[in-house]
Order: C-alpha cells, then structure tokens, then sequence
C-alpha cells in the first residue's frame, strides 16, 4: 500500500514519540525532567561566566588605542564624573582617552566640579575635533550640540535617560537609574576594584579617591543630593564608593562661591515677583550669566505656596526664559511652547518639571509678520498659559 506507506514515513519520529510515552510514561515523564534539569544548569552556566558589563566594557576599551570620550553638552557633573570614570579605566588597560564635550560648562558647582578635580577637558563645536573614530558616549545615548553630530556613530554608550541611541558594540542604557554614575561605579565594582584610602596613592585595582569622589557627586547631583528619582543602585554604588571619598574636595564642590550676580539675580527675581494664585512670574532684565536665570527660577519655586514659576531675563538681544513646576496641572516644557507659539523666531520647549524659551528683542518689538508682543503682554500669556487657559 503505497499510501499507507508514504504516510508513516512523514510523520515517523512524532508517532515514534507518541509509541514512546504511551509504552512507558513514568520514563517518558523522567526523560522530560532531565530535560527541564539540563537546561537550567545550561542557563545558570552561562550567567556565571558570561563577563559582566564592567568587564565587557574594559575589553572593549582595550581593544583601541585611543578613544574620544563624549558628554553632552553643557555637561554637569553626572557628565563629567562618567568621563573620568572612562578614562580611569580606559588608562589601566592602556588606552588613551580624551574627555569632551559641546557647549560650555558655565555653572558654579559645574566650573568648581572641573577644577577641583583638575580636570582637562577639550571642548569641540564640529566632529572633525573628535580625539578619535571610537567614540563612547556617557550620560547621553545620541550625540547633539555640534556640527556633525549626526553623524557620530559610537561604539558605545552608556546612559540612564529614555532615548534609541545605541553603541556598534556596546549599549547600556538603565532609565531607572538616578545618575549614569552608578552605572560606572558599578563598572569599577565589578573589575574588583577596591576604593583607596583618599590619603593612599592609588595601587592597581584601586580605585583612585579624585574618581571615588567625582563619581558620588555625579550621583549626588543627579538626585538632588540623594533625594529624588534614586533607585537602590544610588545607594549600592555609594556605599561601594564611600571608602574613597575625600570630604574636602566634595564640600568644595558642593559649596563654591556664588558670582555676586547670580545672588543678585535671586534678590531681584524675589522681589520683582509677580504671584497670580499659585504661580509666579519675574523678569530680571539684563543678565551678563544667563545661567543665573534657571538658578533664580529655582529659588523662586520654592517659595511657600508657589507650585509654578517662569522668570525672564535678557542677554545679547534675547528674552531667555527659565520655567520650573511642582504642579502636576502645569507642563511647564508645554506651558512655555504655548505662550510663545505665536511670536516669530521664539523657541521654548522643556519636560513637565522644567523648560526654557528665548525670544529674540527683535521680533517681541514686532519685526516681520507679526505686530510684536510687549513684555506686560508676554506675562499674562505666560500666567494664561500656566492656568491652562491657552
Ligand atoms: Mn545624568
């Protein structure tokens, strides 16, 4: 019967199978066990061998000679301390590593960060400046603030903030990590590396006390001083930190002199305020340090009763606004688009808790299509705006 035959022949080794259990399910049901058994020894083998992130990444580095070390621009301390992580580790395996970055670095606690640490670090404004072809990004997973930026393909990144970017090589993103800190901390950790005694130089495996130091203030500075958005990994990667931190140098990072005018800045932002219900509003007119600007709409939000704050200042022919928010009703990234949204040229934009906008003098005094819009004007549509009215 060559139909009957055919038909065995397609489905053999089911029908074996079928014959199997039905001969013997006891062993059949062993068979399945050991099965189950073999296959999580398999998977617990290749955890325990596969190299950790720290050890995949201090491979990585060692297989170049020389990598350019990029942070975002304007970087602040998360930034920066990531970067001198890097390049400790890139210099114990023999890679040179150059540190920079974009923008400036402009803030107080940022420039003290830099110099009491005795940083160098190289500042670019096009990608023909980049160091070197491998690129690693930290505390940012795409590169942005320099001509050519997009078309820096890196190698690797590591970063905890929501975006796609990724690394040819090597990607580590944790969104649910406070700072990208931790992430090089535990790098540090996980190379065996002990935390040395600030007063010891520094031994191989030793992690040295000026990187101990930088990489908690990055986690400090990132969580408001261990307060806000922290997962366990913060605390985890302090403890491990702590036995290197050189107190000194953090207290004079952490409390730098202030430029009188950022001071000053604060004192007219206070008492030029203007408070409708829970929102405040301030222009503080000609600021030489526009970063005085979002420092001053700090210190106005955290007067009582205030949920919602915006304070303008002018610099260079621009109206720079610096928006903050505690209240849930007020997207203060969303607040600033639309009360600029009808003046030409004007840019603002920003998350739910901050935001920032420039408009130029210029087209606020009405150049172009539009009839311009006056500063009293411009405080009630920011105030509408904050209300939700537009
Ligand atoms: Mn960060």
């Amino acid at each position: 019967m060559p139909f009957a035959a055919a038909s065995s022949d397609g489905a053999g080794p089911v029908d074996a199978l079928r014959a199997f259990v039905e001969a013997d399910p006891l062993q059949a049901a062993l068979v399945v066990v050991a099965l189950i058994v073999a296959l999580a020894a398999l998977a617990w083998l290749i955890r325990r061998f596969r190299p950790a992130k720290g050890e995949r990444f201090e491979q990585l580095l060692a297989d170049r000679e020389e990598v350019a070390v990029l942070m975002h621009p304007n970087p602040d301390p998360d930034a920066m301390s990531c970067a001198m992580a890097v390049e400790t580790i890139a210099e114990s395996v023999g890679t040179d590593a150059t540190m920079q970055h974009a923008g400036q670095i402009r803030h107080q606690e940022n420039r003290a960060f830099e110099t009491v640490l005795d940083l160098d670090f190289d500042r670019i404004s096009d990608a023909s400046e980049l160091a070197a072809d491998d690129v690693i990004l930290v505390d940012h997973n795409t590169a942005r603030g320099f001509s050519g930026a997009d078309t820096v393909d890196p190698i690797a990144v590591v970063d905890h903030h929501p975006g796609d970017g990724t690394g040819q090589q090597f990607t580590d993103v944790r969104t649910d990590n406070g700072a990208c800190a931790t992430i090089l901390a535990e790098y540090c950790e996980e190379l065996g590396w002990e935390t040395t005694d600030p007063d010891a130089e520094a031994g191989p495996e030793e992690l040295d006390a000026d990187t101990a130091t930088g990489l908690v203030y990055g986690i400090q500075s990132d969580t408001k001083h261990l307060t806000k958005g922290c997962s366990a990994a913060e605390f985890q990667a302090a403890a491990y930190l702590y036995d290197g931190i050189e107190e000194d140098l953090l207290d004079r990072i952490a409390n730098p002199e202030v430029d009188a005018e950022v001071l000053e800045v604060k004192a007219r932002a206070i008492t030029d305020r203007d408070v409708r219900n829970a929102f405040a509003f301030s222009n503080v007119g000609e600021v030489s340090n526009v970063d005085a600007i979002p420092q001053a709409a700090d210190e106005l939000l955290r007067l009582e009763g205030v949920t919602a704050v915006v304070v303008a200042g002018i610099n260079d022919g621009t109206v720079h606004l610096s928006g903050r928010s505690r209240d849930d009703r007020v997207h203060m990234g969303k607040t600033l688009r639309a009360a600029v949204e009808d003046i030409p040229m004007a840019e603002a934009g920003g998350h739910a808790r901050m935001g920032g906008g420039q408009i130029s003098i210029e087209h606020m005094e009405g150049i172009g299509p539009s009839a311009g819009v006056t500063l009293p004007e411009l405080t009630d549509r920011l105030f509408a705006a904050m209300s939700g009215d537009i």
